[in-house]
């Protein structure tokens, strides 16, 4: 700080002058995380903890602490490194510096940029620093839903039918940085099928090319039975993961079928299986079916959440509601993980979204079959290595199975 900073008698320099400082690290965050330089809106608190002087030498820290569609929180500190000494006997610039710093203000506050200005990080590794620390480093488990038993060839060409195809699907999308498949199987002509012998060749021609996780289907598609639809637990080794669809919703113009004692049924299989549940959340009340689970030793800690939201009839792909249903959970205070699959367009924003939240992602046909707005995706692949690259940009490497497999507490 200089004689020109100095505004009181002692030279004494005015607090406006650290919520400048602020607002320049605020500019320096919002250009790394956007590009663009966006507009301060309020600060929600700022403590003025200790005086600064003419002479004193500043260091400011800045940091993102909350991402939203366009506001972005932060918070600062600005901290005292060195200062003027000021006493007689000794050269008028005589300095000492101060170990550890002292904090002279903290502030937290909300930035705005909007939607149309946000441009996609630009600077090498600088969003890395944009991510709350928290989130920072964390690895991103992506499940790729390659299959699905909605989607058809008449929609996209790329959807894999015959084990062969689904196994070369499952090798591209490992490679792209899928660390879990989610898998439904198919008959040779595209129809839905949960037969046993189908999933076990399935799964043998993915266990020939490579390592990662296979997560089965335990929904199948609308109106199979329970029996028909858990066959892929009757097989050993058992799968390593499979769903665990945790409530009843309008599933478009269908009603998709989960009765409280057909969860409970579903599960206990799961469990004989020796498999790991995910459990596959609709809507806000099938999150609570999921503690109470838990409640009544049906779901052993860490619970693995699926958040799949778009589906017409269901929970909406909502920021907010994706925001709600994560503090949901949280404040359940069981060990967790959570991710996100979104229908459609929204499975991008979403996805990102949750890479930003410190959560997980699953992308794929089964959810969405564009790249971009009317740009068919190639495969489940281009999805997953897409995602990728925007968690890898922003800091957060790429689970592979083995990271995974810790992650997720599996065997
Ligand atoms: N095909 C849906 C009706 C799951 O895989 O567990 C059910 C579904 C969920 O895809
Ligand atoms: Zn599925």
């Amino acid at each position: 700080m200089s004689s020109h900073d100095a505004h009181y008698a002692g030279e004494l320099v005015d607090g406006a002058r650290m919520l400048g400082l602020f607002g320049d690290v605020a500019t320096e965050l919002l250009i790394r995380h956007d590009g663009d330089e966006g507009l301060f809106r309020a600060y929600e608190s700022v403590e003025f903890l200790a005086p600064v002087f003419a002479g004193d030498y500043i260091e400011v820290y800045g940091e993102l602490t909350d991402v939203g569609r366009t506001s972005r929180k932060m918070r600062f500190e600005a901290r005292k490194v060195a200062g003027n000494i000021r006493k007689n006997g000794v050269p008028p610039s005589a300095a000492e510096h101060y170990d550890p710093p002292i904090v002279v203000t903290r502030a937290a506050g909300t930035c705005v940029v909007p939607l149309d200005l946000q441009r996609p990080p630009s600077l090498p590794g600088a969003s890395a620093r944009a991510l709350p620390p928290y989130v920072n480093g964390k690895p991103l488990i992506i499940t790729a839903a390659i299959v699905g038993a909605e989607v058809t060839r008449e929609q996209n060409p790329h959807v894999p039918y015959t084990p062969d195809e689904i196994a070369e699907e499952a090798r591209r999308c490992r490679e792209a940085g899928a660390a879990v498949v989610h898998l439904h199987a198919r008959h040779d002509d595209g129809t839905a099928t949960q037969d046993r012998d189908r999933f076990r060749a399935t799964i043998e021609a993915i266990r020939a090319r490579t390592d990662v996780i296979v997560q089965v289907s335990t929904g199948g598609a609308v109106g199979m039975s329970i029996e028909e639809r858990c066959q892929p637990l009757l097989l050993r080794p058992a799968p390593e993961m499979a769903t665990l669809n945790c409530g009843t919703i309008n599933f478009g113009n269908d009603v998709f079928v989960n009765s409280r004692k057909e969860i409970r049924d579903i599960g206990a299989r799961i469990f004989d299986a020796g498999s790991v549940p995910e459990c596959e959340i609709y809507e806000v009340g099938h999150l609570d079916e999921a503690l109470t689970l838990h409640k009544e030793n049906r779901l052993a800690p860490p619970i693995h959440v699926q958040f799949v939201l778009g589906i017409p009839g269901a929970m909406a792909a909502r920021e907010s509601a994706l925001r709600f249903l994560v503090q949901e959970l949280e404040s359940f205070g069981v060990e967790h993980t959570w991710g996100v699959a979104a229908v459609g367009r929204f499975q991008r924003p979403l996805t990102e979204l949750a890479v930003r939240m410190g959560g997980h992602a699953r992308v794929g046909l089964e959810d969405n079959i564009y790249l971009d707005k009317g740009v068919l995706s190639q495969g489940s692949s281009p999805l997953v290595e897409r995602l990728a690259q925007y968690s890898q940009q922003l800091g957060r490497p790429v689970a592979d199975p083995k990271t995974a497999r810790q992650l997720l507490g599996l065997r």
